[in-house]
């Protein structure tokens, strides 16, 4: 730590804060070292430790790459997270973290923490994809091809619910100390969906293992439900030019984030935790609806931002929300399609929600890309979109703006052939890519790839297949963006 010591007194910057001299002993595992997690769950127990302490020290793994710890390493486990908002220059170094590794070489060492007696937390985030739940049932995807592998090969996990089932069974052949499991990422229910596919996923193991784990699971575990809201951009070089200018110090892997952070859970911890409610988390009965608030207005006209704007050409949210004709689409979205299907949770009031939501919207220097979050759409798009959808369909409502979405999405991930999205829907990732391309390449016309994509079921639940009018309106879209372009297109999804 000496290093640490010597390198943080160097920083005189004002409002520039190490919330830890030094790391408490560990008592939490997190799985998944991005962006997200150094300014949200680092954040909010740095905090909770330095007023109110706890053995609460973060041990991070991320599973694909040991590239995120071996940079916190370099940095004696300290990063700037930095305030990027009109007026705020608040820059903290959390400090919270007592250790890190990544990739498949360091199983071992990972496996060592999570089976810990000390550890009574473990916190996810691995993004929509890494939960390997299927969208058609909400459990376990048994087809994935790491999910086949982990079943078969429990020692050697590639899966993170492979990896959390192999060290809760070791816990629970050894100690039996409870531990929580902690999601911190947009899924609905995302502590009961989590339950569930580790419960399903225990349910495939051969017998005797199969009934050890699936006893630990319901006797020695907690799965709150949470809801996680900060903006949290990708790190650019411009941030490591700004910290070096605020902290006088260079910081490889800095972390942008907006001023705004919101943490709501459920009070579900079966070993005990930090007193995240001294750092600003809301311990309440109402996470069910801050989740459903967030996941169908903020995450959902996240993704009508993404595609639109990057079809318009618009590389940043701003830029996006700007634009006269996209900002009257994600008004309408938000008012006719999201908030019907939705009940605010008490605190909240509808039109202040959506009015804060612009405004975070509008942070042109923190410039969140319409790549960053387009990507990934095969999966993030069905817990934003298929419960109001089908709640308007029971209803004998059009639902045109997310007609729209998903227009506007097959246009940017499965452009029909001799269509060009242009660079910003290249530059969008998405695990289900080679299904995609092969969609639009077995298609013959834009309305056989939204049907093909709606029978599949592959990526939306089969539910949706049944919602004509939905369909319809998406390949009427899908032909119309092509055809007349997306600025047209969206003003008649906008005066249907
Ligand atoms: C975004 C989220 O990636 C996305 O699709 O909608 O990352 C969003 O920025 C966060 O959920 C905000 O809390």
């Amino acid at each position: 730590m000496v290093e640490r010591v010597i390198r943080l007194n160097r920083i005189t910057a004002p409002q520039t804060h190490l919330i830890l001299k030094t790391p408490p002993e560990p008592g939490m595992v997190h799985i998944g070292l991005g962006n997200f997690h150094r300014a949200h769950l680092a954040v909010y127990t740095a905090e909770a430790v330095a007023r109110t302490g706890g053995a609460w020290g973060i041990y991070a793994y991320s599973m694909r790459s040991d590239r995120n710890a071996r940079e916190l390493q370099e940095q004696d486990f300290c990063y700037s997270v930095v305030d990027i908002h009109p007026d705020s220059t608040k820059t903290v170094i959390p400090g919270i973290h007592s250790g890190a590794s990544g990739g498949p070489e360091a199983l071992e060492k990972v496996f060592t923490h999570l089976i810990d007696e000390r550890t009574r937390i473990i916190s996810l985030t691995i993004t929509e994809s890494g939960y390997c739940y299927s969208t058609q049932t909400g459990g376990l995807d048994r087809t994935r091809p790491e999910i086949i592998h982990d079943i078969n090969n429990l020692h050697q996990p590639y899966s993170v619910i492979g990896l959390l089932a192999y060290a809760l069974m070791a816990r629970a052949q050894s100690h039996r100390a409870p531990v929580t499991i902690l999601s911190c990422d947009n899924l609905t229910s995302n502590g009961a969906t989590t339950k569930r596919v580790l419960c399903e996923f225990a349910q495939e193991l051969v017998a005797g293992d199969a009934n050890l784990l699936l006893e630990y699971l319901q006797e020695r575990t907690s799965f709150p439900n949470s809801m996680v809201d900060r903006i949290v951009p990708s790190t650019e070089e411009r941030h490591r030019i700004l910290v070096s200018e605020r902290l006088g110090i260079h910081d490889e892997i800095p972390v942008p984030a907006e001023k705004f952070s919101m943490w709501v859970l459920e009070d579900n911890f079966i070993a005990g935790r930090p007193a995240w409610e001294s750092s600003g988390a809301i311990f309440s009965e109402e996470v069910e609806k801050f989740e459903t608030m967030k996941l169908r207005l903020l995450n959902g006209s996240h993704s009508l931002l993404a595609y639109v704007g990057a079809l318009s050409g618009k590389p940043s949210v701003p830029e996006a929300r700007f634009t006269p004709y996209i900002e009257e689409a994600v008004r309408k979205f938000m008012k006719r399609e999201m908030a019907p299907t939705l009940q605010m949770p008490k605190v909240i009031d509808l039109d202040e929600y959506i009015a804060d939501l612009f405004s975070r919207w509008s942070n042109t220097v923190l410039s969140d890309t319409t790549a960053r979050i387009g990507s990934d759409g095969s999966i993030k798009l069905p817990p934003r979109i298929t419960e109001s959808s089908l709640w308007h369909s029971e209803r004998n409502q059009a639902t045109p703006l997310t007609a729209l979405i998903l227009a506007a999405w097959l246009a940017c991930m499965a452009p029909p052939v001799g269509f060009d999205p242009g660079s910003i829907a290249r530059a969008m990732k998405d695990p289900a890519l080679e299904y995609l391309t092969q969609l639009r390449s077995q298609s013959q016309s834009p309305a056989e790839i939204v049907e093909r994509l709606f029978a599949d079921g592959k990526i939306f639940s089969r539910e949706l297949n049944r919602l004509t009018e939905l369909k319809n309106q998406t390949s009427t879209f899908l032909e119309q963006i092509i055809h007349s372009g997306i600025e047209a297109t969206t003003q008649a999804a906008i005066s249907f």
